[in-house]
Order: C-alpha cells, then sequence, then structure tokens
C-alpha cells in the first residue's frame, strides 16, 4: 500500500545521503570515490587521464540527478514534446560545458586544487564527440543547448557511431584520414541503457494474409536488428532542466536464425550475427550527398525505426487515442536524412495500429516539421528504387526524400532569410507555389555558452564586468549593451588586452603543431570550415599567393608600411573529394615556400592548422582578429562559423551568402570587409563564360601555380584547370579584385588600433541575434508549438 511505498521512498533517500552536495570538499570526496571506484586505480597513484575520468563521473553523477527529475517532471506534465531527429551530432568536448552548464565551476576549481590537479589540465585530456562532419551537425549540438537552456521539453535523437569523423593528419602535404576509435578508453558521458532495446527489420518479403476476412499486408523480415539506448544528459544553464540526447547502437538481435543452427553452421551464424553490429560503426565522412549508398540508408531506417518506436511506446504509456499525437508530440527532420519517419509512421500506424490509411496520413500531416540545410538541387538525396525496394519492401512508396519532406511537414524550413529564397525561387519552386504557407526560415544561431563562456573565459569575464550582469548568459541580445562602452579608453585597452591573450594562446598551439613561430604583433587572418569548393579556400590561398608576389617586388622601404599577416587555414576534405584534396596539398605548398623565405620573415605566414574539429575550433576562434567567409553568393545555405566568430570580436571579410546578409543588417556593412559578386549577379557572370572579365593578378597567379612555382607542378594542373576562364564555376576569377580590395581595406584598419577595436567591439555587440537561443525560442513558437517547462529546484 501507500504507506509502505511512502517508508520506502524515504528509506532510500536516506540511504543516498539526499543529493549530491557541491561544496568542494564532497566533491573532492567523490573524486577519490570514483578513482578507487570506477576507474579502479590506487587513490595513492593515479594519472592525469585517471584523474579526469574520476572528475568527469562525479560530473556525471551530478547530471544524472537532474536528468532523472527533469524526465519525471516532463512525465507528470504532460507537456507536448519535440523530437530532434538528427543523423549527425558534433558534441565536442563534455567536460567544462557540464560543470559551467551546472553553475558548479569555482568548486571544482577549487577541489581539484587541494588535491593538486588544474581544472584546465585535466580538461584537456577529454577527446572530442565527433558524431558529425561540419556546420549541420554542430548546429544540431547548439541546438541541444538552447533547447535545455530554455526548458523545453525537447528529446534528440541520433547514431552512436562507434568510429567518428576520421582523424585527419597531413603527411607531405597530404591529407590522410585516420579512424577514430572514440570509445577506446571508455566514454563517461553517456549512460549505457540495456534495458531500452527495439527490434528493426530489414528486407523480405510483404504478404497479404487474411484476418477473419481482412486482407492485412504483413512484412516478412529476412534480418532483424536490435536497437540499443545510450543517453546522454544535456544540462540547462542557469535551469535545472537536463534533457535527453539518446543515441541508438546496433546490436546482434535474440531472433536467432534457427534454421542455421539447426544445419549445423553454428560458426557461420555467429559471424553473420556480428556482421549486423556493422549498422552502426561508421559515421559517413562526406557532409553532402550519399547516393546510393546501402549501409547509409540501412543506418538511416535502423535510425528512424527504433526512434519512432520509443516515441510510440512513450506515448502510448500515457495516451491511449492516437488523434492525441499531434498535441503531444512534434518531429523534426533535420536535413531529409531522417525522412524516412514519415514512411516509417505511416507504416507504423496502418500496419500494426490499423488506424486506416487515411486516418494516419490525417494526423501524420499535422506533426512533421522539415529544415534543409541545403541550396542544390543536386544535394538532395535520391535512393535507387531498387535499392529501397529490396530493404524495406513495405516502404517503397517515394524516394525523392526531400520530396517526400516537403509533402508530409507542415513547415519548411530554410536556415538564413537568403537560403529562404532560393528554396521559395528555384529549389522548390513548383511546391512553394502550390503550398507557400508551409515555407519559412529561421535563421540559424550558435550557444554563447560554449562559443563564449566555455572557449573564451578571459572576454566571458570582461563581458560580465562591462554588462555588470552574467544575464547575458542566457540573453544574449543584451551584449547590444557593449555599444554603450565603445568609447571608453579603459574599456578598449581591456579589450585588446583579452584579444592579445587568445592570440598567445593560439600562437603556442600553431608552434607545437606546426613549428611556425608567429609574430603576435601581426594579423591572425582565419579560414576554418570543410575543405568546399564552393566555400573558396582556393581563393584565399590565391589571395595570399599575391600577397608574397608583391611582397617580393616591393622594396625595403615599402615593405616597412605593410602589415603583417598569419594566415591560417584549417578543415578538413571528404576522403572521396580529389579537389578539395588538392586545395590542401596547395595550402600546404606554398606555406613550405613562404615560410622559409628569410626574406618576408613576419610579414607572412601560412599554417595550415590539422585535424580542424570542436575543440580547435574552441581555440582558433577566440585568437582571430579577422576571419574569412568568403563562398560564391548563393551557396552557403546559412554559415554558423561567421557568429562564433562575430561573438569573440573578430571582423568578418565575407561575401554577401548565407547569414552574412543579416549580420550585415545587424551590424552595418561599414564594420566588415564586404566584397564579391551579389546573389542575383552569379547566373549572369557565369552566362558570360569565357568572355568573363579577370583581372591580370589572377591570371598571374595561376600561372605560378602551373609553372610549378610551389613544386608539384602536374599535381596542380587539374586544380587550376577548375578555375580557369571559361570553367570557373564559383567566380574566383571575377570576384578576385574585389577580394584583393577587402583585404586591402582590412590591412588599413589594421593599422589604426582605435578603430580595428571599435569594429571589434561592435561586432560583438551586433551578435545577440545570433545566439541559437533566439533560433530555438522562434522554431518553438512558430513551428513546433512547444512550451516551456521548467522542472523546479
Ligand atoms: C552541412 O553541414 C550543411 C548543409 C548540408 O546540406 C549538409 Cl549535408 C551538411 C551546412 C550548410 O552548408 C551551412 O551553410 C549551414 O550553416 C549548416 O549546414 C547549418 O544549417
Amino acid at each position: 500500500g501507500f504507506g509502505e511505498r511512502k517508508a520506502k521512498a524515504e528509506r532510500m533517500f536516506s540511504l543516498m545521503d539526499g543529493f549530491l552536495k557541491n561544496d568542494p570538499f564532497s566533491l573532492q570526496k567523490d573524486i577519490l570515490h570514483h578513482v578507487e571506484y570506477t576507474m579502479a586505480r590506487s587513490r595513492f597513484s593515479f594519472d592525469d587521464y585517471e584523474a579526469y575520468q574520476a572528475l568527469a563521473h562525479s560530473v556525471r553523477d551530478r547530471l544524472i540527478e537532474r536528468w532523472h527529475d527533469t524526465h519525471i517532471y516532463f512525465k507528470k506534465t504532460k507537456s507536448k514534446r519535440l523530437y530532434f531527429l538528427s543523423l549527425e551530432f558534433l558534441m565536442g568536448r563534455s567536460l567544462s560545458n557540464s560543470v559551467i552548464n551546472l553553475g558548479i565551476q569555482d568548486q571544482y576549481a577549487e577541489a581539484l586544487n587541494q588535491l593538486g590537479f588544474e581544472f584546465e589540465v585535466l580538461a584537456e585530456q577529454e577527446g572530442d564527440a565527433s558524431l558529425g562532419n561540419g556546420g549541420l551537425a554542430r548546429f544540431s549540438a547548439c541546438q541541444m543547448d538552447s533547447l535545455a537552456t530554455l526548458d523545453y521539453p525537447a528529446w534528440g535523437y541520433g547514431l552512436r557511431y562507434e568510429y567518428g569523423l576520421f582523424r585527419q593528419i597531413i603527411v607531405d602535404g597530404f591529407q590522410h584520414e585516420q579512424p577514430d576509435y572514440w570509445l577506446n578508453f571508455g566514454n563517461p558521458w553517456e549512460i549505457e541503457r540495456i534495458h531500452v532495446t527495439y527490434e528493426v527489420k530489414f528486407n523480405g518479403t510483404v504478404e497479404e494474409v487474411d484476418m477473419n476476412g481482412e486482407k492485412l499486408k504483413v512484412w516478412i523480415p529476412g534480418e532483424t536488428v536490435e536497437a540499443v539506448a545510450y543517453d546522454n544528459p544535456i544540462p540547462g544553464y542557469g535551469t535545472k532542466n537536463t534533457i535527453n540526447l539518446r543515441l541508438w547502437a546496433a546490436k546482434p538481435s535474440n531472433q536467432f536464425d534457427l534454421e542455421a543452427y539447426n544445419t549445423g553452421d553454428y560458426i557461420n551464424s555467429i559471424v553473420n550475427r556480428q556482421n549486423t553490429e556493422a549498422i552502426s560503426n561508421v559515421l559517413y565522412p562526406d557532409d553532402r550527398s550519399h547516393q546510393g549508398k546501402e549501409m547509409r540508408l540501412k543506418q538511416q531506417y535502423f535510425f528512424v525505426s527504433a526512434s519512432l518506436q520509443d516515441i510510440i511506446r512513450r506515448f502510448k504509456e500515457a495516451h491511449n487515442n492516437f488523434d492525441e499525437l499531434p498535441e503531444q508530440v512534434a518531429l523534426h527532420l533535420n536535413d531529409t536524412h531522417p525522412s524516412l519517419s514519415i514512411a516509417e509512421i505511416m507504416r507504423i500506424l496502418v500496419d500494426e495500429e490499423h488506424l486506416g490509411w487515411s486516418k494516419a496520413w490525417n494526423i501524420v500531416n499535422k506533426i512533421f516539421s522539415f529544415t534543409t540545410h541545403t541550396v542544390v538541387a543536386e544535394g538532395l538525396e535520391k535512393i535507387p528504387v531498387d535499392l529501397l525496394g529490396s530493404l524495406l519492401p513495405r516502404h517503397l512508396q517515394s524516394i525523392r526524400m526531400a520530396n517526400l519532406s516537403i509533402v508530409c511537414s507542415h513547415t519548411v524550413n530554410g536556415v538564413s532569410k537568403l537560403h529562404s529564397n532560393t528554396l521559395k525561387t528555384k529549389t522548390f519552386k513548383d511546391f512553394y507555389e502550390l503550398w507557400p504557407e508551409k515555407f519559412q526560415y529561421t535563421t540559424n544561431g550558435v550557444t554563447q555558452r560554449r562559443w563564449i563562456v566555455v572557449s573564451n573565459p578571459s572576454l566571458c569575464a570582461l563581458l560580465s564586468k562591462w554588462l555588470g550582469t552574467e544575464a547575458w548568459i542566457r540573453n544574449a541580445d543584451l551584449l547590444t549593451g557593449l555599444r554603450d562602452h565603445v568609447d571608453n579608453t579603459t574599456f578598449r585597452h581591456e579589450w585588446k588586452m583579452v584579444k592579445r591573450l587568445n592570440k598567445m594562446r593560439l600562437a603556442e598551439y600553431i608552434e607545437t603543431m606546426s613549428g611556425v613561430k608567429v609574430s603576435l604583433d601581426a594579423m591572425f587572418d582565419v579560414q576554418v570550415k570543410r575543405i568546399h569548393e564552393y566555400k573558396r579556400q582556393l581563393l584565399n590561398i590565391f589571395g595570399i599567393i599575391h600577397r608574397y608576389d608583391c611582397l617580393k617586388n616591393m622594396d625595403k622601404n615599402d615593405r616597412r608600411k605593410v602589415v603583417p599577416r598569419v594566415c591560417i587555414i584549417g578543415g578538413k576534405a571528404a576522403p572521396g573529394y580529389e579537389i578539395a584534396k588538392k586545395i590542401i596539398k596547395l595550402c600546404h605548398a606554398v606555406a613550405e615556400k613562404v615560410n622559409n623565405d628569410a626574406d618576408i620573415g613576419d610579414l607572412l605566414k601560412l599554417v595550415f592548422i590539422p585535424d580542424y574539429n570542436v575543440s580547435v575550433a574552441e581555440l582558433v576562434i577566440p585568437g582571430a582578429d579577422l576571419s574569412q567567409h568568403i563562398s560564391t553568393a548563393g551557396h552557403e545555405a546559412s554559415g554558423t562559423g561567421s557568429m562564433k566568430f562575430l561573438m569573440n570580436g573578430c571582423l568578418l571579410l565575407a561575401t554577401a551568402d548565407g547569414s552574412t546578409v543579416e549580420i550585415i543588417e545587424e551590424l552595418g556593412s561599414d564594420n566588415l570587409f564586404l566584397f564579391g559578386a551579389k546573389v542575383q549577379e552569379v547566373a549572369e557572370l557565369r552566362e558570360k563564360g569565357s568572355a568573363l572579365k579577370v583581372p591580370l593578378q589572377f591570371a598571374r597567379v595561376l600561372r605560378m601555380v602551373r609553372d610549378g612555382y610551389f613544386g608539384d607542378k602536374d599535381y596542380f594542373q587539374s586544380l587550376c584547370d577548375t578555375v580557369e576562364v571559361g570553367n570557373d564555376f564559383y567566380l574566383l576569377g571575377s570576384d578576385f579584385g574585389s577580394y584583393l580590395e577587402a583585404q586591402a581595406a582590412a590591412d588599413k584598419a589594421f593599422v589604426e588600433p582605435d578603430r580595428w577595436i571599435k569594429m571589434s567591439i561592435l561586432s560583438a555587440a551586433a551578435s545577440g541575434r545570433f545566439s541559437s537561443d533566439r533560433t530555438i525560442r522562434e522554431y518553438a513558437e512558430r513551428t513546433w508549438k512547444i512550451d516551456p517547462c521548467q522542472c523546479p529546484f
């Protein structure tokens, strides 16, 4: 009875000694407890890595408490939930972020000091969780942070790849890919749910069976795989709410292949069982186009099926009428990758819940929203009919993933204003004419918790000091308050010192990574992002070659007026993307020449930062003076890197593409360096073909590369072909002149430190709108129709 249960609950609570305490002494006790009993190391002898693990486990315990309470509360209040479905999440490291969001950073620092450790040193022991490729995946991670912080009852669903995005190593200037077996040393941030499992079916046939006179379609699968849940708590900042990111791993199913056993083929049947685990083994490393890959389709369906079974089970625990589904559940498709969800939920409602097609269809039409992150129609996923037909015989109805998503979603979101216009007028023009009301846009954002508080502690302190509050950490709009102090010389001096400190951190990293010594007085000019032709890293490198060429031809007197530059480039190329790999090699070839030219010295350095990932970004972005976002107009759907640089007081050199257009609206075009063709000019320029005007300097740089000035003459010819007049799809040649002008304008501004710092402050002050908190609030109110639900303390 009730009394018995209450007594039991009280006893449990007293055994737990209440909830975990966060004073430094309790933290120390817990850390040592984990050294001894979790790590099974002696408390008298453990190294930094073991200390990190024990520390992480003590944080995990605290996360689990809040995560439990949050979910009990969500359940109790029966609030409508958002399920965010994404095949990629780039979470990066968790330790600092968790401790900051839990609000116990200082206590931990003190606890560790007394044990003879430094928090920052232990934090460096953590590897990145790289379960994604680029912008889309990091944007998913930022959105999870904002969903938790804003108290939305949300769940993330994804795949627990055993191999994350490859590690990039550079050998002789060439990219090599190494497997990222990230779970090798254990992962304290996940909770294995051995009892949360679902069977996922593949292949086989569809048969019609007669059920009491009614003909039913039944899928007889050829193969069954088990999905096991791994939960990753996501803590909000300044709230108790801690939401869940549930990632699925594939395990062999317990449905034995009886036939194989009976025929005595025991060993082979075990080997076959093991093969099923391969489904969640590896993340596909292209951040576009996975056309026609069977394993990729298997991953997508495995993910979708497990997630939906879980979602429907949870719904049915509290409801018995599917008409209530749209009031209780919002399903968000992050790009087309999870769009099989639509066909799968129809299958569940029709085949398993027997709702009938039209009733099911009506429900399904009210629950999905879809965000597309791409511009070009060719980038959209298509699945060959025969592949889908054999793998999922009951789902074969539509195979253009975007079409499926648009038809069945109530909202189709673009990721910036410009992107949305492209969707309406080009990519999905026909659909837009049919259903104009479906098409919306919600401009991307990034979380200031990760991109200022975690990655730039000195700027964080400075902001709080001058704004007189820490409230900007939950409300980035308050950053506009920095404008009030822009004329204050003390403030400007402190701002400059913060930038210098971060440049120092970065310079040290560069020296250890590449052996190149850089001057802190130089302008740090950074372009870090995936390598793509449309992002035009080649334009940047050509600009550097031009700069080098000018320096070589300059007399000593003129050289004294030149602003020294450290050009920093970083990013991964998809393993099969030949041209992108050649761009990386060219960057190294130019660096080799320039950096070893004693005559040039500190006036110009070029460094390639290998293995660009979230934790490297945390180091690089705060240390940048200038950053480049130079895609051909109309090709970058949004771009989120620019927002991180903006927040960190870094000036932008950019084209009017994606989110830059909106950054200009906030910042004013005087406070950044804008260049290049506008989106409406691009088509016309392309039509000109070989009649297109290209500056002489461009032709000269191209000639230098072709003639072998940087070595590897033959290897670079095909790269040069891609930008030859008449073939220059991304318009490097025609934008080169205005690119050089923008670079000259940046040089000019840099020699007026006061002006530069003002621009830097105004950049950070304009970044509030690009917080993912704003993005998430817009989605929640307009698209998902969900309300905050704060778990009381
Ligand atoms: C990806 O990272 C993006 C788009 C895609 O279609 C795929 Cl498959 C991967 C990026 C966009 O290129 C970028 O402009 C945008 O900011 C980001 O998604 C987040 O929306």
